[in-house]
């Protein structure tokens, strides 16, 4: 049964989201497939169809029903999985996409309903639920979430695996780092309430400069904590926000 359902959808990949999914929050951009291909040996190699980072955006407005969840967070779901190629999982196995490391802050929703999984279901230890969740080989755009500025990155593994979830022997897994970022409107709004200037943020800076988070590192060289954030830093926030 699986075998088919692969086949089948992977042919159907190229239906938009809008017709599919009708009713889903913004991707907030251009779909950007993770090509996931079983080559011959059992071996997954994942690629991007457009490698960069995805900016997190803002809703028009408050959602609601399940993709309420949203509300008051920044997100993209350009990313979304996508079977490349004409494989399938063996009979009585399936497939598994999990969350190895994801930066602090970043959250996960499922997108749509399968499997087991609701729509707008938290995923990859978002809220406690599990690091990953049966794929059903559909296209699936999770929605990535965040509710602070910064740079966020996480690594996913697809494999093989048993019903129960373990390993089956004979398929090596295939892993992909993914990035998105909330680029702040202010180089000094670090924190909320945001559009508004105040001990927040000058907390927020000094707290991510001290243990070097991305949310400090204002000024190039990228991934050097200097002299040159905190003249970034100061300078926005005595000049003001617009
Ligand atoms: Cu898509």
């Amino acid at each position: 049964m699986m075998r088919g359902r692969f086949v089948f959808l992977g042919g159907l990949a190229m239906v938009g989201v809008g017709s599919v999914f009708g009713g889903l929050p913004p991707l907030g951009g251009s779909m950007n497939h993770v090509l996931v291909h079983l080559d011959g040996t059992g071996a997954f190699s994942l690629s991007v169809e457009n490698p960069g980072v995805m900016e997190l955006v803002e809703a028009d407005e408050a959602f609601t029903g399940p993709a309420a969840v949203l509300n008051g967070t920044r997100f993209n779901a350009q990313y979304g999985w996508l079977v490349s190629g004409l494989w399938a999982p063996p009979a009585g196995t399936g497939v598994r996409i999990e969350v190895v490391e994801a930066d602090p802050g970043l959250r996960f929703y499922a997108g749509r309903a399968f499997g087991s999984v609701s729509f707008m279901e938290p995923l990859h230890w978002t809220e406690g639920s599990d690091a990953g969740f049966a794929w059903d080989g559909g296209m699936l755009h999770n929605y990535a979430a965040v509710t602070a500025p910064g740079s966020y990155g996480a690594t996913f593994r697809v494999s093989i695996v048993t019903p129960s979830g373990e390993p089956v022997d004979g398929y090596t897994p295939g892993e992909i780092g993914l990035s998105w970022a909330w680029t702040p409107d202010c180089a000094a709004d670090l924190a909320e309430p945001f559009g508004v200037l105040d001990l927040m943020d000058i907390s927020a800076f000094v707290s991510s400069f001290v243990v070097r988070e991305p949310l400090a590192d204002l000024a190039l060289p990228d991934g050097v904590f200097d002299l040159n954030d905190i003249a970034v830093f100061v300078d926005a926030f005595v000049g003001g926000c617009p």
